[in-house]
């Protein structure tokens, strides 16, 4: 039996992602001028640094990857520092890119101008390369925090929608998933159906290889579901050997093909534990087709009679 893998899974990638180099975009329309404060900024551990004379290029940089942070020229021909910030905020989709604004500009309110328009800091010219430095370090440190707690509320969102054993939606994950799906029905007309899918005698699976050959089995059973659907498609775990399937844009007969296929096909599977001989299974399955009216909760009840009733009628079979 091969040992379980740890459930690193899903979480692993979100928190392993690098936060270092941290990029820093320079772009002032004088050269010279991006270029000083570069050799300041690239002082700082960790950071890379990229400067740009042309401003719309720069923002077209920043949008589609997004920076750590913006050291951003004030007066500007073509696209000005106010403008830049402002289109740079609405292109984030809410995410929290630091902008330092640098402007010779003294008048009253400039300031006030480029806070409402997104900088997060300001800094005159000339500017002082201590001040400069310690501006850049503080806002890179507040874009660090940012990103952490992003990597963080991320994770424990895959962590709460996710079955530890499978990797598949949890109960819970799934039923939003198939809520959405069914108030698509009711609102536009579309078809959708449910699966409901219960792995036939899984106590003698446990009974007679033992638990961790049971979650085997129950690992290659979503891998081989998984394997069959599209992505649109939403796979859950209801629990114990119990999942279910909710189909976008598919009538009960698309259903009903789909169903056979994943039976017949799982019915030649075996799952091969090191010290034991090869493990089949079948799966009996019941299938319902959204009705024009219905909730969440009728198509699941009308599954799962249909999954009794194949149970009843001797298991490894579909039925409507
Ligand atoms: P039927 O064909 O009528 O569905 O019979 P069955 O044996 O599959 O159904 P039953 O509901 O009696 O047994 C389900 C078993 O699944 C009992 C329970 O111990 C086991 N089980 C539930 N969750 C897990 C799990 O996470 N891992 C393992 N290995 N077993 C589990
Ligand atoms: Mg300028
Ligand atoms: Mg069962
Ligand atoms: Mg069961």
């Amino acid at each position: 039996m091969t040992a379980q893998a740890p459930f690193t899974g899903p979480t692993a990638g979100i928190l392993d992602a690098p936060l270092v180099p941290a990029k820093v975009v320079i772009v002032d329309d004088m050269l010279p001028n991006a270029l000083l404060a570069a050799a300041v900024v690239e002082r700082l551990d960790g950071v890379e640094v990229e400067v740009f004379e042309d401003a719309p290029e720069a923002l077209a940089r920043c949008r589609a990857a997004p920076p750590d942070l913006v050291l951003l020229d004030y007066v500007m021909p073509g696209l000005d520092g106010i403008a830049f910030a402002r289109a740079l905020r609405d292109g984030l989709d809410g995410e929290f890119v630091p902008i330092i604004m640098v402007t010779g500009e003294s008048r009253s309110g400039t300031l006030a101008e480029a806070m409402a328009a997104g900088a997060t800091d300001f800094l005159r010219k000339p500017w002082d390369e201590t001040e400069l430095e310690a501006r850049a370090r503080n806002m890179l440190s507040l874009r660090r925090s940012y990103l952490e707690l992003r990597q963080k509320t991320q994770a424990l969102h895959v962590l709460a929608t996710t079955d530890p054993l499978t990797g598949i939606l949890n109960r819970r994950a799934f039923s939003e998933a198939a809520t959405a799906e069914v108030d698509r029905v009711r609102r536009y007309g579309r078809p959708a159906s449910l699966l409901m899918m219960d792995i036939d005698f899984f106590k003698r699976i446990n009974d007679g290889w033992g638990h961790a050959a049971g979650d085997a089995v129950l690992r290659t059973f979503a891998d081989h579901c998984r394997k069959h659907l599209r992505d649109t498609d939403h796979l859950g775990r209801l629990g114990g050997e119990e999942f279910a399937v909710l189909l976008p844009e598919t009538d009960a007969a698309g259903a009903l093909v789909l169903a056979e296929r994943l039976r017949a096909d799982l019915a030649a599977v075996r799952v091969t534990p090191d010290d034991g001989p090869p493990i089949a299974m079948t799966v009996s399955i019941g299938v319902a087709e959204a009705g024009a009216a219905e909730t969440l909760d009728g198509v699941l009840r009308r599954a799962d009679a249909a999954l009794y009733a194949a149970k009843q009628a001797g298991r490894d079979r579909v039925l409507l």
